[in-house]
């Protein structure tokens, strides 16, 4: 493969835009070498500015679920395009796609749509502390809710990629409330709320991990924190960003059959276009500007464009439920063809391959992963045309419209790149 013209771009981007990309993790700092500037998406393929062609296993970090360019998500925005692009007023299409996800996620009684999942998870923690009156917020190390000032303590995703701690610019008092303790841990958890049950006005977690690599949580810790939280009256919220709609058609809660107070949501439900959402008790939502004193607000929040893309896309979910089945025996497939040594954890179409023989429950175990064999692993994998997650630590995606040829590439590739 020759990539000489995304050096040439990546040369011009980095004289101006910081780090040559618009988010952190797509500048390969962690595996080497030069992004791949991309030309085009169809389907499972995505191909780069200089003719490179590659399985698509990215699929822009979580939202095309049905892959690039879908015919339902395409016909829909150009309908959209004949109305007009955004209007800052009420339409038809957001009451829609309010009530398409209040139909998926029944936990969902009401719901506001923002445009991002950084947006849904900084309104979820400041309803949650406007509605309990208590200031301090529990994450996970490792978990990442996007760039929240007071959630990147011990963030995951680009934060542990680039091995941030905590980062520059956030003054500390943002996060002297923000406890961070160790995922999978019910001890730790117990032990937050012995000291400081009655402060806590949230636990937010992701109910899968994506963000320091695909975590599931352990046989009953989520019941553990439904149960913990609704003792100490503190709200439950799920940061279903990366597996709303991608784990189950209702998402990680309906899968593992627990109700939070609150869910984040993102991804996905755009289709690729900018679309985040946060939603949940009636209660809770109802104080939530105008309606109460909760303020936030977004000049494109529900734009025309992007909720036809997102309602096309859970319009089409839900009347193809066999999509999820589909996803889960491509994807066991794929995991199957990991050579021993290498810790594979999947839930659903979401799955990392960790550089270690040990079990990855926690922060401090992916940790623990050969980041540098998974540098070598990712470009070996890449000049063989697949395009896994450039990072360790973030999970990788298998969409609809990966084939049977795509799985069986993928594996031919992976066994030369694990030989090499
Ligand atoms: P955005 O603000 O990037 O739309 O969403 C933030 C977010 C919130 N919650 C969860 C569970 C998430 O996974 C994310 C964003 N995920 C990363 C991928 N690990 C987005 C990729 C990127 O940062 O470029």
């Amino acid at each position: 493969m020759t990539h000489s013209k995304s050096e040439d771009l990546f040369r011009r981007a980095l004289q101006i835009v910081p780090g040559g990309v618009n988010s952190p993790v797509r500048a390969f700092r962690s595996v080497g070498g030069t992004p791949p500037f991309i030309a085009r998406g169809q389907g499972s393929h995505l191909f780069d500015v200089d003719g490179n062609e590659y399985i698509d296993y990215v699929g822009s970090w979580g939202p095309l679920l049905l892959g690039h360019r879908h015919p339902a998500i395409l016909s829909a925005l150009e309908h959209a395009l004949t109305i007009g692009t955004s209007f800052g007023a009420p339409t038809e299409a957001e009451v829609e796609l309010a009530a398409a996800i209040c139909d998926a996620v029944p936990s969902i009684e009401m719901v506001r749509l923002v445009n991002s999942g950084t947006e849904a998870t900084m309104s979820a923690i400041r309803v949650a502390r406007g509605f309990t009156g208590r200031d301090l917020i529990v994450k996970f190390e490792g978990c990442y809710h996007g760039h929240v000032d007071s959630l990147l303590v011990k963030a995951g995703s680009g934060v542990a990629t680039l091995g941030i701690a905590d980062t520059r610019g956030v003054p500390k008092a943002f996060c002297d409330s923000t406890l961070a303790l160790p995922y999978n841990s019910p001890d730790a958890m117990q032990e937050a709320f012995r000291a400081h049950g009655q402060r806590i006005a949230a636990v937010i977690v992701e109910p899968v991990v994506g963000n320091m690599g695909c975590v599931p949580p352990r046989p009953g810790y989520l019941e553990a924190l439904r149960e913990i939280t609704a003792r100490h009256g503190a709200l439950l919220i799920f940061d279903e960003v990366m597996t709303g709609f991608r784990v189950a058609f209702g998402g990680a809660q309906q899968r593992f059959g627990i109700r939070p107070d609150l869910t984040t949501l993102g991804k996905v439900i755009g289709g690729g276009l900018p679309v985040g959402a946060y939603g949940g008790r009636k209660d809770i939502m109802s104080l939530v500007a105008p309606a109460g004193p909760v303020y936030q607000a977004g000049t494109l929040s529900g734009n025309p464009l992007a909720v036809a893309a997102g309602l096309a896309m859970l319009r089409y979910l839900k009347a193809h439920p066999e999509v999820y089945a589909q996803l889960e025996s491509c994807t066991a497939e794929l995991c199957s063809a990991a050579p021993p040594g290498i810790t594979v954890n999947r839930v659903g179409s979401m799955f990392t391959f960790f550089f270690t023989d040990q079990p990855v429950t926690d922060y401090e175990s992916a940790k623990r992963s050969d980041t540098a064999r998974f540098g070598r692993f990712f470009q070996a994998m890449l000049e063989r045309g697949v395009y896994l997650a450039p990072s360790q630590f973030e999970a990788a995606f298998v969409s609809a419209a990966h084939t049977e040829e795509d799985i069986r590439q993928t594996i031919a590739a992976a066994r030369q790149a694990f030989s090499a």
